[in-house]
């Protein structure tokens, strides 16, 4: 069955905030657009990712939309780091400001999307059967959205509630006086870990893994702030396109090794006493690619968590020790540390203890003596994603001649630009494997404004049809290559190196998921081929 009754001139999946702007940019155009939305609702991330204390770790003013100067001067951020509900209703407010919903189909969640070369059209095929055709098909389909549960044995016999946090309820979770296991300690479950510490009975940590992390220092926007803030939007964004991630925060031009102890100790305590993640991008220009750099600032950061930890055993368990700092996403934090000081708490290192089953009580861990079950009303799993590929992974995408996007990208990703794919004519990737990422949205507006320069491209000049040139591919898969050299993440196993060890296949093989050369340099390139007249590109 059709869903459209005429069809559209584009579909695009998905509908956080890349798929909403894409949406926008070609209603300018005055294309006919058809979104589909798994969720009931616009967001995205901050649709799924409910969990208590979800925020981001972006300077809230430099995290949203930049395109509207009224949205700009509509919209109050409460806080310097914005927590999901307010992000969720910022985005609402897009939603309904720009007249998006009506273009917006929620509740479809994309199964396949096939090219046919006889009509050069892509057919999206929806869970429910329903199929809608397009000249241009538009995947906004997020890079952290194919969540992960554990693979332990037993998982499905838990009696109790247990939740993703991918997936967390919108009804309220009564959390308070429960017995509460959570199993992961990235990013999500550190939020969710200082958020719920205090209202549970008792909270069992179970970590594989420690990370890295630092303080996050938010706090509320003062009217004054807010005034200040307001006025001076134009100097924000000009700073975020100024730096390799598109934060506020640009790298330290001074190499850690050359400076004396004294003024590298300096640095480091006004970088651990400011907000957001100047002390991770914007360090000492060595901390991130020079072991010995590397080195010194782990065992900074490793001072402070002896200092905020009072068991000195517990402290040690929350040191990583098979990565340095800074080489996996490092997780901001209010008082997370701190949680392992209170009585209610308890760490299970799961390289001393591993799970070996998950029980209809909780969680079966066996120790020397035998084993030990630790019961739950509540068990969540903070087990993370099947970082960027997942989502492409996961749906059946047939480009032409039928040759399927999975296979072409079972070793790694190959695209130009991370925009397009040879052989997925008229697809274009918001955000997909291979573009610059960092301060997010920043990222998707120039993605999102470099594809709707390409489709006006081609309407004026009457072209139907795109692929990048096998070449070009080629050409940007060797300098994503050249780009990730010498940083030391590229050595650590960790969602960014496409490591997920829930998902077969994607369990040891590192790959390069995106572009690190910075979206200075990405950006330079991207607009040096749209103004080189699109020449890696094959029109029809
Ligand atoms: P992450 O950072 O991938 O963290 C997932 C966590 O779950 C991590 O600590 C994992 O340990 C742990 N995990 C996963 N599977 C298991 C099993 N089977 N047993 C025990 N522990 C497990 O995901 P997040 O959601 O925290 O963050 C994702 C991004 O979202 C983040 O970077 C931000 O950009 C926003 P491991 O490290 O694999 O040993």
């Amino acid at each position: 069955m059709v869903v459209t009754s005429s069809e559209p001139d584009a579909i695009i999946i998905g509908a956080g905030i890349a798929g909403m702007y894409q949406l926008y940019r070609l209603r300018e155009l005055g294309m006919r657009v058809q979104v589909f939305e798994a969720g009931s609702d616009v967001g995205g991330t901050w649709y799924w990712n409910r969990y208590p204390g979800a925020r981001f770790d972006s300077e809230s003013w430099s995290y949203g939309y930049s395109f509207s100067e009224e949205l700009l001067q509509e919209w109050d951020w409460p806080e310097h780091f914005a927590a999901q509900p307010d992000t969720l209703r910022y985005l609402r407010l897009v939603a309904d400001k720009f007249d998006l919903r009506p273009h917006i189909r929620f509740g479809c969640r994309v199964s396949a999307a096939h090219f046919d070369d006889t009509s050069g059209r892509w057919t999206v095929i929806l869970e429910s059967g329903e199929q809608a055709r397009a000249r241009l098909l538009i995947t906004a389909l997020g890079p952290l959205s194919a969540y992960t549960l554990p693979n332990i044995p037993g998982r499905d016999s838990f009696a109790g509630q247990a939740f993703h946090t991918a997936r967390w309820p919108h009804e309220p979770v009564d959390l308070r006086g429960k017995k509460v296991g959570i199993i992961g300690t990235g990013a999500t479950a550190i939020q969710v870990i200082q958020t719920i510490a205090r209202d549970v009975g008792h909270l069992t940590v179970f970590q594989r893994t420690p990370n890295w992390a630092a303080p996050l220092h938010n706090r509320p926007i003062t009217p004054e702030e807010q005034a200040r803030i307001k006025a001076s939007y134009p100097e924000i964004f000009a700073r975020c396109r100024e730096t390799a991630t598109c934060f506020i925060h640009q790298t330290d031009p001074r190499n850690a090794l050359d400076v004396s102890p004294e003024e590298r100790e300096a640095f480091w305590e006004k970088l651990y006493s400011e907000p957001g993640f100047g002390i991770w991008v914007g360090n000492f220009a060595d901390v991130l690619t020079d072991p010995r750099a590397n080195d010194l600032a782990s065992a900074f950061v490793a001072k402070k968590i002896r200092q905020r930890v009072k068991d000195p055993n517990t402290a040690e368990k929350l040191i990583p020790k098979n990565h340095g700092f800074g080489t996996r996403r490092l997780p901001l934090e209010s008082g997370y540390y701190e949680v392992y000081n209170q009585n209610n708490v308890r760490l299970v290192d799961l390289n001393e203890t591993p799970i070996e089953r998950i029980t209809p009580q909780g969680v079966l861990t066996s120790t020397k003596a035998g084993s030990e079950e630790h019961t739950f009303d509540i068990l969540i799993y903070a087990t993370g994603f099947d970082g960027v590929t997942g989502p492409y992974d996961r749906m059946d995408i047939r480009g032409s001649g039928g040759r399927r996007l999975r296979d072409d990208w079972i070793d790694t990703p190959r695209t130009f630009l991370g925009i397009q794919a040879t052989g997925f004519p008229n697809m274009f990737m918001v955000l997909g494997p291979h573009t610059a990422r960092g301060n997010i949205p920043r990222n998707i507006e120039e993605i999102v404004d470099w594809i709707t320069g390409l489709i006006r491209y081609m309407r004026r000049h009457g072209l139907v049809r795109v692929e990048p040139r096998p070449e070009a591919v080629d050409e940007w898969g060797r300098h994503v290559e050249e780009a990730v050299a010498g940083l030391l993440f590229s050595q650590v196993n960790s969602w960014q190196t496409g490591i997920n060890r829930n998902v077969e296949g994607r369990d040891s093989v590192r790959r390069t998921l995106g572009y690190y050369g910075g979206a200075v340099a990405y950006r330079l390139r991207s607009e040096e081929v749209a103004t080189g007249g699109y020449q890696e590109f094959i029109f029809g």
